[in-house]
């Protein structure tokens, strides 16, 4: 197996009976219309795909497409997520209804990369029909485009049409391989002894044997990866591939369908698109959205001006840069759109449609837009961020999976020391609000997002976020800290219950002082001060090993009251280890 060969994909376009199969038939040797009943009328219906090498060793795919108006779905799938087109016109025709059409979608898809044939130049002088598109052709996205008079029959005009198609696909801009997979299904049938398989044409990425994809909700396995009828080990954009999948049957799989890198890209049924110029007339108020192989109805809401949002009839893995096609079925005009927010906010108050479309209009694109976007929704997750298709904006924050706007973290920042102060205002001794109490204040969608937020001298400490300097009560800081001035000169010297009662410790003072971190507390009614582990470690460790309670309790000066609690924190702490007779060592 190879890796394949580097390829590129056009389609065909072009009014019917153009002869636009014959001449894919004439540059490939291959016949396009697979379908018999297309054979017999002479007629394309559905799509037909043919390739072959050119001189220079570059292999071109092509997609062939009806022209008759009555398939134009069909059509519209086959040039959908193809870069570049080979426009046929018939010499002894001209421009026609469907020339007129296609170029039509083709413009409002943006697309930039084209070759003319005027066909059937063996009948009459193909001259002034060249003349005539070229010049209709230079209005549209398509601009200056080349053109060559062929004929299917008589070979006349082939070469140059090959030399041609070798400039323009030298000229086409160099597809993304490391983009993540979205396969438009355009075929789908089953193989005896293979099962399911699908093509598309793939427009970045690459897809090989064992990668998993989503498919709607679901995860299908590539059982095996085919590139121009040969099994290849990997397809990378762009490509004609077939992919035999396991995971799923035949008839739950239609064109327009995508298979999709797993968590690449996210589901929606509303989008806020810009049109591409506002179109004299009533904007369709039910228009069929096109994109991919995809074809789905729509109902539209013009926010303002070319501002607008659709809600489709069923979700699509769109991402913010996808072009759309809008068709108006009943008034055949079509309007290209831009994708521009992929999770649009809801439009409640009065005038929101309005400053909606202009922050839509106003966002830009690239980097600027995602700088927009991300200020507009200020807390988002990254993997989400990047499934709508926006790239990490300068200056935006990375915290876990969250991605935070540029500013914002200072600002929420900003916003803690005075819940703290409320907080303990409400309950003066305890250390500090807990995260979660943070977290609602803020309107953070995760209580992870609270730590990198906290800075001094706040600090998190047990679960809360606590002020270092202003923990407790004066008062109570006070007494607190004359134990411990007594427990830095003696660190075993735990004050007697009397003694802390009558210094105003009560239980809800020794807990907030422990939550504090000013003590720590070894058993009902003994506190000592947190550095007590290391002290009563170092004083183990001069004794001979093992040791006993009572060797222990000497070491540290303390009576049977404080050592046997701290013996067992110590033991609990895995500082010591209790031997069978009783006896400890140091671990
Ligand atoms: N004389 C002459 N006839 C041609 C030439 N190219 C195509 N034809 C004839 O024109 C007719 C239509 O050709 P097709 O290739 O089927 O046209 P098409 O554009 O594919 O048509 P649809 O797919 O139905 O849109 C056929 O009878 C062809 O034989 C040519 O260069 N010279
Ligand atoms: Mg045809």
């Amino acid at each position: 197996m190879t890796a394949g060969p580097r390829m590129d994909v056009l389609a065909t376009a072009g009014h019917v009976d153009h002869g636009k199969s014959a001449l894919v038939r004439a540059l490939t040797g291959m016949e396009p219309d697979r379908w018999a009943e297309e054979r017999r009328r002479g007629l394309t219906i559905d799509l037909g795909f043919a390739w072959t090498e050119l001189p220079s060793g570059r292999t071109v795919a092509v997609v062939d497409v009806p022209g008759h108006e009555r398939f134009v779905g069909n059509m519209l799938a086959g040039v959908g997520p193809v870069p570049a087109v080979l426009l046929v016109v018939a010499a002894d025709d001209g421009w026609s209804a469907q020339t007129a059409e296609h170029v039509a979608v083709l413009d409002a898809l943006g697309v930039r990369h084209a070759l003319l044939a005027v066909t059937k130049a063996d009948l009459v002088d193909p001259a002034p029909v060249l003349a005539d598109v070229r010049e209709r052709l230079r209005a549209t996205s398509l601009g200056d485009v080349p053109g060559v008079a062929v004929s299917a029959v008589t070979g006349q005009g082939l070469p140059e049409l090959t030399g041609a198609l070798e400039q323009l696909l030298a000229g086409l801009p160099a597809p993304d391989a490391a983009a993540p997979v979205r396969l438009w299904i355009d075929r789908a049938f089953t193989i005896k002894g293979a099962g399911t398989v699908v093509t598309g044409t793939l427009a970045g990425g690459r897809v090989l044997p064992g990668d998993r994809l989503l498919l709607g909700g679901r995860e299908v396995t590539v059982r095996g990866v085919q590139s121009l009828g040969r099994p290849v080990e990997r397809a990378t954009a762009t490509a004609r591939v077939a992919l035999n999948l396991r995971g799923v049957a035949v008839d739950e799989l239609s064109r327009g369908d995508a298979l999709l890198t797993p968590g690449a890209f996210r589901a929606t049924a509303e989008v806020d698109v810009t049109l591409r110029g506002v179109p004299e007339g009533r904007l369709p108020e039910e228009p069929v959205v096109h994109v991919g192989s995809a074809t789905v109805g729509a109902r539209l809401r013009q926010l303002d001006g070319a501002a607008v949002r659709l809600r489709l009839a069923a979700p699509l893995p769109l991402r913010v840069g996808d072009r759309l096609l809008l068709r108006d079925p009943g008034a055949r005009r079509v309007l290209g759109a831009d994708v521009r927010d992929v999770a649009p906010p809801e439009l409640r108050r009065r005038g929101a449609a309005r400053q909606r479309a202009a922050e839509l209009t106003a966002q830009g694109e690239g980097a600027a837009g995602a700088a927009a976007d991300l200020a507009r929704r200020r807390i988002v997750r990254a993997a989400e961020f990047a499934a709508m298709g926006w790239p990490v904006p300068a200056g935006a924050a990375v915290h876990g999976p969250w991605l935070l706007a540029a500013g914002l973290a200072d600002e929420l920042a900003g916003r803690i020391p005075d819940v703290v102060v409320r907080y303990r205002r409400l309950r003066p001794l305890e250390a500090g609000p807990p995260v979660e109490v943070v977290r609602r204040a803020l309107e953070l969608p995760d209580a992870e997002l609270v730590a990198p937020l906290v800075r001094p001298p706040l600090e998190l400490r047990d679960g809360r976020v606590v002020d270092g300097d202003a923990a407790l009560p004066p008062a109570v800081a006070a007494a607190v800290e004359r134990i411990r001035e007594r427990l830095a000169a003696d660190p075993f010297a735990a004050p007697e219950a009397p003694d802390l009662a009558g210094a105003g410790l009560g239980p809800r003072e020794l807990a907030a002082a422990v939550r504090s971190g000013r003590l720590v507390r070894i058993a009902e009614a003994v506190y000592l001060a947190p550095g007590v582990e290391g002290a009563a470690r170092e004083r183990l460790a001069a004794l001979p090993q093992p040791f006993t309670l009572s060797q222990a309790r000497q070491a540290w000066g303390t009576s049977r009251r404080v050592a046997v609690p701290l013996m067992e924190w110590l033991d609990a702490r895995g500082v010591t280890a209790k031997l069978p007779d009783a006896s400890r060592r140091l671990r």
